[in-house]
C-alpha cells in the first residue's frame, strides 16, 4: 500500500474530468486501496481519484470514527436529487479552508463495488454531502467554485500569499 500526493488548489489537474473504469481489476482494487491510505493519513473522510492525479472515476469515502468503514464507489452517478440543506464543508485539495455550501439533502445514487456489482442507494446527512463533493471532483469541480466571486477572491489572496511565503522559505 502506498500513500498518495494531494494534488492543492490551483493545481490546473484538479480541473480534468476523470474517465470511467471500464475493468474493475487488481490494478483498480490497488489503487481504491492507496486511495483509503491517503485519506485516512490526511484525516479526510472522503477522497476522489482526481485529487491523486488518477484521472478514473473512483471515490473513497469513510465517516466511521474508528475509520473501520471504508465505502469504495467505481463509476459512481447521482440519479435523483431531493431537497437543499447547507453544510460546511472542507477539502484535503483546499487545506485550511472551510466555508458553507448548499447542496442537495438527500441523494439517490448508483455504483459499482469492487466485484463490478451495480448497486443502487440513497442517502442524505453528511454522506449525501460527501457523495456530491467527491463526484464534482471526478468533473473537475471544486467546493469553492460555489462561493460568491468576493469570498473566491479572499480565498485566492490567502492563496497567493502562503505561496509567496513558502517561496521565501525554501
Ligand atoms: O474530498 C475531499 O477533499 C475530502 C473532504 C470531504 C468532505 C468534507 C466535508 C464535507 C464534504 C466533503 C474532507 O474530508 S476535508 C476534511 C474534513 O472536512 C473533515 C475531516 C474529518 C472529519 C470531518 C471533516
Ligand atoms: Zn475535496
Amino acid at each position: 500500500m502506498a500513500i498518495l500526493e494531494v494534488l492543492h488548489f490551483p493545481d490546473d489537474r484538479l480541473r480534468k474530468k476523470a474517465v470511467l473504469v471500464d475493468k474493475i481489476d487488481n490494478d483498480i482494487s490497488e489503487i481504491a486501496q492507496n486511495m483509503l491510505e491517503t485519506m485516512y493519513a490526511e484525516g479526510g473522510i472522503g477522497l476522489a481519484a482526481t485529487q491523486v492525479n488518477i484521472q478514473k472515476r473512483i471515490v473513497v469515502i469513510d465517516l466511521s470514527e474508528e475509520k473501520n468503514e471504508p465505502i469504495i464507489l467505481i463509476n459512481p452517478e447521482i440519479t435523483n436529487k431531493k431537497g437543499t440543506e447547507t453544510m460546511r464543508e472542507g477539502c484535503l485539495s483546499v487545506p485550511d479552508y472551510f466555508d458553507t455550501v448548499e447542496r442537495a439533502e438527500e441523494v439517490e445514487f448508483n455504483y459499482q463495488d469492487l466485484q463490478g456489482k451495480t448497486i443502487s442507494s440513497e442517502t442524505g446527512g453528511l454522506l449525501a454531502v460527501c457523495i456530491q463533493h467527491e463526484i464534482d471532483h471526478l468533473n473537475g469541480k471544486l467546493f469553492i467554485d460555489y462561493l460568491s466571486p468576493l469570498k473566491r477572491q479572499r480565498l485566492k489572496k490567502k492563496i497567493n500569499k502562503q505561496e509567496k511565503l513558502q517561496h521565501k522559505i525554501l
